[in-house]
């Protein structure tokens, strides 16, 4: 492959500390040295610290799931990209769908985030996917092309070397129906293409995960496939022989 894996987990709002230790001890004892692929795991904020203490040193990364667009300042109850650093994440998740659709996050507010968390210095985990009905009505290219754009006008393309790409359909997310290896495909290749439409340089070396339902039974389908870089895990993240069989499905 052209790419190194990468498969990141999402946990959403789930652990505690107990869970956490064992499930990243689990994962940790089980995941080094995997051809290369990378593996990350993006946590509660308040629990960041204790990826920190416990990841440190060790093969895997840790990031968040969400960021303020701004740098500090008056906005209770947000965290900045800075905060992230100072726990040294490395990844963030931005634009993930359930923030679009329960939090009201718009296209130019993830692209302000995306920019917040590279000014910072950290990898943003871009996610972007169609819903059900706009999939239907035939206009998923038309979507992820402008959640793709709102970041590539204001950041220029060449952002994107410093970042992920996460393809998510929204009706595949917590469903239970994941698209097949074939529809995934088919939308990463169309997401690469526009990118190389730009930059085929930027295009060949971004990594774009899909995400949506994966679980230990079809990663291996999935990641198979020219386009797929790994995947953002999040149910199947929470159980460590799981996410352990994912992770070793990237080859
Ligand atoms: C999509 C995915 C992780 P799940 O939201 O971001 O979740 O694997 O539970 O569908």
């Amino acid at each position: 492959a052209i790419r190194s894996k990468l498969v990141a987990g999402n946990w959403k709002m789930h652990g505690g500390t107990v869970q956490n230790r064992s499930l990243l001890t689990a994962i940790l004892a089980e995941t080094e040295g995997l051809n290369g692929t990378d593996v990350a795991v993006c946590v509660p904020y308040p629990y960041l610290p204790q990826a920190q203490s416990l990841l440190q040193g060790t093969h895997l990364s840790w990031g968040a799931q969400n960021l303020s667009q701004h740098e500090k300042g008056a906005y209770t109850g947000e965290v900045s990209a800075a905060m992230l650093v100072d726990f040294s994440c490395r990844y963030v998740i931005v634009g993930h769908s359930e923030r679009r659709a329960l939090y009201g996050e718009d296209s130019h507010t993830v692209a302000l985030k995306f920019k917040a968390a590279q000014a910072a210095g950290l990898m943003p985990i871009l996610c972007i996917g169609e819903t059900l009905d706009q999939r239907e009505a035939g206009i998923t290219e038309h979507i992820v092309a402008e959640q793709l754009d709102a970041v590539t006008k204001l950041m220029g393309v060449n952002a994107l070397v410093k970042s992920v790409l996460a393809y998510e359909p929204v009706w595949a997310i917590g469903t239970g129906k994941t698209a097949t290896p074939d529809q995934a495909q088919e939308v990463h290749a169309f997401i690469r293409s526009r990118i190389a439409a730009y930059s085929p340089e930027v295009a060949t070396g971004l990594k774009i995960l899909y995400g949506g339902s994966v679980k230990a039974n079809n990663a291996a389908e999935l990641f198979a496939r020219p386009d797929i870089d790994g995947g953002l895990i999040g149910g199947a993240s929470l159980i460590a022989d799981e996410f352990i069989a994912i992770c070793c499905a990237a080859k």
